[in-house]
């Protein structure tokens, strides 16, 4: 079997599936039963693909990358599969000759939800790129019943529903029951000499039974393709025990217990509570998924001398940091090494990448909590700090310093220095974050092991954000500098040899009128409201957070709002306002700025007095597939966090590549953005990082701002005194006008003027039709393929499969 199937093939394919899994004829077939079954088609083309892949990569003796992540968000797969394997048009036809629209198709497919969003929906983008450079590559995570929520407006409040994805989803799954492994919990410790081998058991474990359930990612055209492994909890066989003696009840309760582990995806981004929940869930990923590790590479070596050579372990952020102690457990208690040889495995295996420099979001755990759930764990971590502690001192390191680089300390295990001690690299995931680890968080160890710290800025999978989400710009580009760019991103730089070329802005901007008609479209059936696609598409999309300041971008629409009620006919280009975000449904305050966002949209979207020239559009339940609607149709990428706060994030390069103009400040990866396009191709406003810095040093007063900015002044004034559409948002301003934490007014004003000058540039189409085009062109450097092989290279050691694979 290879993947040039022909439409009738195709078609008889279907036909085959519907029968077989479904007992229903093409007559009697529900859309969801054609859905289902070229999933499964396809299914069985991957898992062939996968098997010659792998095979050749073990001929080859090429590293094995495990990506453990507890969020991969995932978002839609039969568009992507079918695009990666070229099938496209011939599922198209064989469809459309059973009088099917392969459109109607792709919307029968739930979002797989399986992450928060920036940091899942990396993990995603890099299945992408390492199965298209042919990297052999599996990620692990967890097969949650429910993914993140399902976000509902009522009167502007964010109300959390649950994501049971599964019944459209589970189709691309294919359960191993056979490759099942058990995951202890609890238990007390019993130490054993046997004769000179000393040995340690736990004891009376709470056994749960981790079930494999494997999804296959392919890249581009079907060679190389991902493999990733969600872990499914259930009760052990076992408690069958319990049902034959008649204990149905208590039976069932321990069924219970144990499938909660994978039932839910924990909502909280960048701010993690130590629930005992979660530390369950990240040990059961990591514990199964180190067995299934071991086991695979001793079934075919025998020894784990020769782990680090074929195998590279990545830990996404501190999550699956437990792998450390976990591995050494396994290696010390199941495979009988000695400590010094097993923490040599370990620490020339696993690799570790931070996500964020925010204090409050460095995962710490209760040590009385971790030890009672992970004795032997706990055990080990007491040994690795004691270890490494005592070779500080040796160093000459102060007490102090010691103190904080511990990996226990006041009762807490703080699993950021655990990562680091036990990781062979350490990496930011942009130039700036980067740094600021080696300033800030991480200063005491960068001293001490300067050579662990890198950098590899993040990527996105641009053949998904670009060829399959923009297909009218991706067609452009082709005519224009060929396919190359499909494979190589950077060759979107070819761009550039076009910036004056006239006709060619103007497709561009034509490409990009359909697209925001595409997304008024959606906006009319999903707000009805009713949009100008000739306005400015301005959009802030990311998850809802203080430090990613939507409240500034509301402060200054609720300015221009009122500056419009004064001056209904001054000359003022029409602007729809975009926000896509979900807040950790226990974060009061990030509601309470959904809510005066969605307020604010209320009164202006039916205030004859704008005569339709603001719209403040809020994108409920903003997830992957809304993202694909909107990106393609965006002119302004608000990236407006203060700077030295958001990591690099993603979503600016998501718009970049479609052609949106940057309004941010020098954070994160904008800063290199910035480098990319230059100053004249963005729109730069704010403080840089040392600024803040030195205004917090010097004592920052936000009323000072309030105080000296007559249009700030109004617009926080109608906020808290008067209110608008009936409402009064107090809370958000005292706390603005009182610690301003991420600093909103500071920037406010510098803000504004930055908003004024992109209107101003807008009425020159041309000149930002070229902005945008040189935004188009400089994006190559943000894709995902690149991020993989600089971790290749740099971080894992790995290489790609180089010998023929036939398909
Ligand atoms: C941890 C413990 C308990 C509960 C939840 C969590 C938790 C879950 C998710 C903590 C953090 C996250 C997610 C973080 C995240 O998405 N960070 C983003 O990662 C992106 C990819 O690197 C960056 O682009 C963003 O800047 C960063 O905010």
């Amino acid at each position: 079997m290879n993947y040039k199937l022909s439409a009738s093939e195709i078609r008889e394919l279907i036909v085959a599936k519907l029968s077989h899994n479904f007992g229903v004829t093409p007559a009697e077939a529900t859309d969801e039963h054609y859905y289902k079954a070229v999933v499964l088609i396809l299914r069985d083309l991957m898992t062939e693909g996968r098997k010659e892949f792998i095979d050749q990569a073990e001929k080859e003796n090429r590293k094995q990358v495990y990506y453990l992540c507890m969020e991969f968000l995932m978002g839609r797969s039969l568009r992507n599969n079918l695009y990666n394997l070229g099938l496209e048009d011939a599922v198209s036809s064989a469809l459309s000759s059973m009088g099917l629209k392969l459109e109607n198709i792709y919307n029968q497919e739930p979002d797989a939800g399986l992450g928060n969003g920036g940091l899942g929906r990396l993990a995603a983008c890099f299945l992408d790129g390492l199965a298209t450079q042919k990297y052999p590559a599996m990620g692990y995570s967890l097969r949650y019943e429910y993914g993140i929520f399902r976000q509902k407006l009522v009167d502007g409040w964010q109300t959390e529903l649950p994501d049971f994805w599964l019944p459209g989803g589970a189709v691309w799954l294919q359960a191993h029951p056979e490759k099942a492994v058990t995951v202890n919990f609890n238990g007390h410790l019993e130490e054993r000499w046997d004769g000179s081998f000393h040995s340690i058991e736990v004891k009376d474990a709470t056994k749960i039974l981790a079930v494999p359930y494997d999804m296959m990612v392919s890249g581009k055209d079907g060679k190389g393709i991902s493999r990733l492994r969600l872990w499914a909890a259930k009760s052990e066989e076992f408690d069958m025990k319990l049902f034959n003696g008649g204990d149905y009840l208590r039976a069932m309760e321990r069924n219970a217990m144990a499938e909660v582990i994978t039932k839910v995806l924990y909502p909280e981004d960048n701010h993690p509570e130590g629930k005992s929940l979660r530390l369950s869930q990240q040990y059961f990923l990591v514990s199964a998924t180190i067995q299934d590790i071991i086991h695979r590479h001793l079934r075919t070596y025998s020894s784990l001398e020769n782990l680090p050579d074929l195998v590279a372990i990545h830990l996404n952020d501190t999550h699956p940091v437990l792998t450390i102690s976990e591995m050494m457990r396994i290696i010390l208690d199941e495979c009988g090494y000695g400590w010094d040889e097993a923490w040599d495995i370990v620490t020339r295996t696993v690799a570790y990448t931070n996500h964020t420099v925010m204090a409050e979001a460095l995962e710490c755990w209760d040590q009385e909590l971790f030890k009672r759930r992970l004795p032997r764990n706990y055990q080990i971590i007491e040994e690795i700090n004691r270890r490494f502690c005592a070779q500080m001192h040796d160093l000459g390191l102060d007490g102090c310093q010691v103190g904080r680089m511990a990996v226990l300390n006041d009762g807490i295990v703080r699993m950021a220095n655990l990562a680091v001690i036990g990781s062979h690299s350490i990496n930011g995931v942009s130039k700036l974050h980067s740094e600021i680890l080696k300033e800030t968080v991480f200063k005491d160890f960068y001293q001490v092991m300067p050579d662990k710290f890198k950098n590899v800025t993040n990527g996105i999978a641009h053949r998904r954000w670009l060829n399959q989400a923009n297909p009218g710009l991706a067609s452009l580009v082709t005519e224009l500098i060929g396919d190359g760019y499909v494979y190589d991103a950077a060759e979107l730089k070819k761009l550039m040899a076009y910036k004056n070329d006239p006709a060619v802005l103007e497709k561009l901007k034509k490409i990009k009128l359909e697209n925001k008609k595409r997304l008024a479209a959606y906006v009319k059936q999903q707000n009805g409201v009713v949009i100008d696609p000739n306005s400015i598409f301005d959009c802030q999309v990311k998850r809802m957070h203080e430090y990613k300041r939507q409240l500034l971008n509301g402060l200054h629409i609720l300015s221009t709002y009122q500056w419009l009620r004064e001056n209904p006919n001054a000359d003022f280009t029409p602007k729809t306002y975009f926000f896509g975000a979900k807040a950790a449904p226990g974060y009061y305050f990030a509601k309470e700025i959904i809510r005066f966002i969605a307020e604010l949209g209320e009164a202006i979207n039916k205030d004859p007095a704008m005569k339709d020239k603001l719209k403040v559009i809020y994108l409920e339940d903003y997830r992957v597939t809304v993202s694909e609607i909107l990106n393609p149709a965006a002119e302004i990428s608000q990236q407006i966090s203060l700077a030295g706060t958001e990591a690099s994030g993603t979503s600016n390069m998501k718009l970049m590549i479609n052609g949106a103009i940057t309004l941010g400040t020098l954070d994160g990866a904008n800063v290199e953005i910035h480098e990319a396009v230059g100053s004249e191709n963005m729109f730069l406003f704010g403080m840089t990082t040392p600024e803040v810095n030195l205004l917090r040093q010097n004592g920052y007063n936000p009323y000072l701002c309030y105080n000296n900015n007559p249009a700030l002044k109004k617009a926080i004034d109608e906020m808290s005194v008067s209110g608008f559409n009936g409402m009064k948002f107090e809370k958000i301003t005292q706390n603005l006008l009182s610690t301003d934490r991420y600093m909103v007014l500071a920037d406010y004003s510098d803000y504004a003027a930055v908003q004024e000058k992109a209107s101003q540039v807008y009425k020159d189409q041309t000149a930002w039709n070229r902005m945008s085009l040189v935004n188009i062109a400089q994006a190559g450097r943000f894709a995902a393929d690149r991020a993989i092989r600089e971790y290749a290279q740099d971080i894992w050691g790995a290489s790609p499969v180089k010998g023929e694979i036939t398909r």
